[in-house]
């Protein structure tokens, strides 16, 4: 490939002339932007352990109250984009939320998707559109964009939740904003209940308006039983894995970021073929040792990692006789979208 021009290669008075017009030469820059066979990510292997984080996250409990927080989280940044910048990767972003007993976090809707991934604690509830969504360790609950959520409290310990958002998109594409609202009305609960059974949906004949997003709440209890399920069933099967869908659609249940959890079988070791979308992976139960690019996480429960895209990851469970249980995000969705997913063996 030959080497381009520079931009120090042309004149002074040119280039002076170019900026008052506000027109920049390309070739300098091509190879920057389109930099060959492969992209170059600013997304770095980064961990999360949980141990060191929580103390912090409870000291956030004491130093700032609800009312001054809004949504009390310590945001799980990349460095490779800048922490400032509150990337996981180019579309993910990762947070870990404190709600302490009795707190209440106001109604709200936005552009952005938002998911929650229990990490710990019980008795808080999330309110998605008047659905009452009781959040249990390693439950999925879903606020797809522009519904109204809000956050309450009526246990008796600090209940923490992962939150995974498709925020640093929305806010490229300068789309992100958000509304505040009053309290809500519960209006139903259960929507996994109804939704429960495996092929079969609810046919209403009257029916009242088809909601996009039918499911908000994924059980942990149902997720863990379909991947013991698929791990006695299809013993060959070497990725024993579930995505989170829309159950009307059989699509991914959000539009820009996909959802998955992953079971590796005691002593498994599965390597994830290198694919374009970056990832995250969170540990909900065992022990795993995660390698990415030249780089090994000890990942222990409610632990966070990163990996950017177009690189295999290699997952191992360090237990010779339990199973392993991750929670998966990816930019999956996006990319299949527009036309630029990849998988490279
Ligand atoms: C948000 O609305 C929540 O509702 C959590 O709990 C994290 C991060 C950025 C923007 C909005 C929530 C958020 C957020």
């Amino acid at each position: 490939m030959n080497e381009l021009g520079r931009l120090e290669d042309l004149p002074l008075d040119y280039r002076e002339s170019l900026q008052q017009l506000n027109l920049v030469p390309l070739w300098p820059s091509l190879r920057a932007v389109m930099p060959p066979h492969q992209p170059r990510p600013r997304t770095q292997p980064v961990s999360w352990q949980y141990k060191t984080l929580r103390p912090l996250l409870m000291r956030a409990g004491e130093l700032t109250p609800i009312e001054k927080a809004e949504r009390r989280v310590l945001v799980l940044a990349n460095p490779g984009h800048g922490l400032e910048k509150m990337q996981a990767s180019s579309a993910i972003y990762l947070g870990m939320q404190l709600l302490l007993p009795g707190e209440w976090a106001p109604s709200h809707r936005h552009t952005p998707n938002a998911v929650r991934m229990i990490v710990e604690g019980e008795g808080a509830y999330t309110t998605v559109e008047g659905e009452k969504c009781p959040m249990v360790r390693g439950d999925l609950i879903l606020t797809p964009t522009g519904l109204w959520h809000e956050h309450g409290h009526d246990g008796t310990e600090p209940v923490v939740w992962l939150d995974v958002l498709d925020l640093p998109l929305v806010y490229y594409m300068e789309a992100a904003y958000h509304v505040d609202g009053p309290r809500q009305t519960v209006v139903s609960s259960a929507s996994e209940r109804r939704l429960a059974r495996g092929g079969m949906l609810p046919t209403p004949v009257f029916a009242r308006g088809n909601s996009a997003y039918p499911m908000l709440r994924y059980p942990w209890a149902q997720a863990r039983a379909a991947l013991e399920t698929m791990a006695a069933t299809e013993p060959h099967e070497e990725v024993v894995q579930i995505t989170y869908v829309n159950p009307h659609t059989g699509a991914h249940a959000l539009n820009i970021l996909g959802f998955y959890a992953l079971m590796l079988r005691p002593g498994q070791s599965v390597t994830l073929p290198a694919r374009s979308p970056a990832a995250i992976y969170h540990l909900i139960e065992g022990a795993v040792d995660a390698h990415v690019m030249e780089q090994h996480f000890a990942l222990d429960e409610a632990d966070t990692c990163c990996a950017p895209g177009y690189t295999p990851v290699t997952l191992r469970n360090r237990s010779a006789d339990a199973p392993a249980f991750l929670f998966l995000a990816d930019e999956s969705p996006l990319h299949q979208k527009l036309g630029v997913y990849e998988r490279r063996d």
